[in-house]
């Protein structure tokens, strides 16, 4: 095996966002752009001769090439084995999973989760430490400033590897072990739970089941442990082969993107039991019948219900939750006496608190939940756990939410997105909300009373960092919330992201629409941003 140096120059625009680099495909396809990220990853790391390196993405367009070109700059860089899922393919919540099995050094996961795929869409690429999750900002900084910098990468000459074939080939200085991407996962969550019950659920009738993997990584998985494992009548799983563009639909699991679902479960004869997952497999949409679970309730509920499921029959030590999700989870924690940590958005910052053990379940409102067995949010894992659940209450999805806000009350949510707003008006619009915030505690804004209005930092309670600007927070005496933030994902401008939240506990009230039980915050919130005042937009692009 013979290795290059090849002489490159920086790219200005190599910065991590909230979930690794994300770029335009063609972005990413020009020569050089690959390597010199991937260079200054492994650049950044320490001691990485001889060490494991996991390696698998979820299946869009450019993602079997750029594993080959890995591979190679893996080989040149000293690594002693490549674990690569077969075909490429590996889900985040299966890459972690296998990282941490494996105990291999790190892992890099090629994706743009639920951004759409293909030529002209997007590609994405992150690094995961040993512990399996998502790189702490200490390292995607130190990434960005080597990415600054490079004048080389490394790669060694070896022939395209064949993705296909499981098994090991290489010598004792370099070796591509070829997995099945499922197997190790599918084991694992029968650790976590009662299969056999959530089977028996299953082939009673008691549970229908629909499931719709949106043409991404998910269906391999979906198939395997739905149809197979849980004898889910074949069909179930709906949408279940990989495609490269995602069949040119964008896999974001929410009631607009995954209409296909959406209209089974609100239609006549509908299933008890709707889900779906995005691109990568770490996201998850709870459906039941007619009925629709928020992600920040279905966090609450798996908190409140975590005893009923073999892998937290002793409970939970805590749980956490990301700064814009809502705070029905805090409720539960308060309730059981337990502690609930806010966290800024994304996944890195749930890594050091479930490592130190004070919490093993947490989540986002953008659609994640997630535990203590990989550290990453798992989208199927959400899945089996509302099964599993579904099978031990007998009860239908409705109920168990509702009989949920019955004892905690409900925290009615929504979150409208700007998209591709202009950089210097997205700046403009925090500009401007940063200069109210002295001025907002005290006063009474439709209604309610501003108990706080700041700008979110956060400290590590584990080693200290703080991570500053996390979001604009505008909290009332009546428990609502408002909060503003931009998108760290987003390929084009940027997006401007409005949460809205506000407690309910009269009963009678809780079957209200969420936008109609929001709309005096909503338009508060516009008043304080001026989104649409400043764009000419006339509405949000999405609302989930
Ligand atoms: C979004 C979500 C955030 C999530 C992130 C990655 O980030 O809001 O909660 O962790 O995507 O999810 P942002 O910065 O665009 O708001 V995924 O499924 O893309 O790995
Ligand atoms: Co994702």
């Amino acid at each position: 095996m013979q290795n290059r140096s090849v002489a490159t120059q920086p790219f200005d625009d190599q910065k991590p966002g909230t979930s690794g680099l994300r770029k335009k495909t063609k972005v990413f396809q020009q020569p050089n752009y690959l390597e010199n990220f991937v260079q200054a990853i492994f650049d950044s790391l320490e001691d990485i001769t001889g060490q494991t390196l996991v390696l698998g993405g979820d299946g869009r367009y450019f993602n079997r090439s750029a594993i080959q070109t890995i591979i190679k700059m893996a080989a040149a860089n000293g690594f002693g084995k490549v674990i690569i899922g077969q075909g490429g393919l590996l889900s985040t919540p299966a890459a972690s999973h296998i990282i941490r099995k494996n105990q291999a050094y790190g892992g890099l996961v090629l994706s743009a989760s639920h951004n759409p795929g293909g030529p002209d869409e997007d590609f994405g690429i992150k690094y995961n430490v040993s512990n399996g999750g998502p790189a702490p900002e200490k390292y995607t900084d130190a990434f960005y400033q080597r990415s600054q910098t490079i004048s080389e990468y490394r790669i060694a000459d070896l022939p395209d590897v064949d993705l296909d074939t499981l098994g090991e080939q290489g010598d004792d200085n370099f070796s591509m072990e070829i997995i099945d991407p499922v197997s190790d996962y599918a084991e694992l969550m029968q650790e976590l739970f009662d299969f056999p019950l959530i089977r028996d659920a299953i082939a009673s009738g008691a549970i229908t089941l629909r499931f719709d993997a949106m043409h991404a990584i998910t269906g391999p998985y979906a198939k395997r442990i739905f149809e197979d494992m849980l004898a889910a009548a074949p069909g179930s799983v709906i949408n279940a082969t990989p495609l490269e563009d995602f069949g040119g639909g964008h896999p974001d699991p929410n009631l607009a993107h995954a209409k296909e679902l959406a209209d089974t479960m609100f239609g006549p004869d509908a299933p008890t039991f709707g889900a779906a997952s995005d691109g990568d497999g770490d996201r998850n949409m709870i459906l039941g019948r007619n009925f629709f679970v928020t992600p920040s309730d279905s966090l609450a509920v798996l908190a409140a219900n975590a005893r009923l499921i073999p892998a937290f029959k002793d409970g939970l030590p805590g749980v956490a939750r990301s700064m814009p999700t809502s705070q029905a989870v805090d409720r539960v924690a308060q309730e059981y006496g337990i502690p609930c940590y806010e966290t800024p958005t994304g996944w890195k910052y749930f890594g050091n608190l479930l490592d130190a053990k004070k919490i093993a379940l947490c989540g986002e409102e953008s659609f994640g939940t997630g535990a203590d067995h990989v550290r990453e949010k798992d989208g199927l894992w959400a899945v089996l756990f509302w099964l599993n659940l579904l099978a031990v209450k007998g009860e239908s999805v409705s109920r168990i939410v509702h009989d949920h806000w019955r004892k905690f009350g409900r925290d009615i949510y929504s979150r409208h997105d700007y998209e591709a707003v202009a950089i210097d008006i997205a700046n403009g619009i925090f500009d401007h909300l940063r200069e109210q915030l002295p001025t907002l505690p005290g006063q009474t804004l439709a209604g309610n009373r501003v108990k706080y209005a700041d700008e979110f930092s956060y400290q590590d309670p584990i080693d200290g960092s703080v991570s500053r600007y996390q979001g604009i927070r505008i909290g009332f005496e009546n428990g609502s919330r408002i909060v503003f933030r931009l998108s760290g994902t987003g390929t084009v401008g940027a997006t401007l992201r409005i949460y809205l939240e506000r407690y309910e506990t009269d009963t009678g009230k809780h079957d209200q629409d969420a936008q109609q039980a929001l709309a005096s915050l909503i338009e508060l919130a516009e008043q304080l941003c001026e989104v649409k005042k400043r764009t000419g937009m006339s509405a949000p692009t999405v609302i989930t």
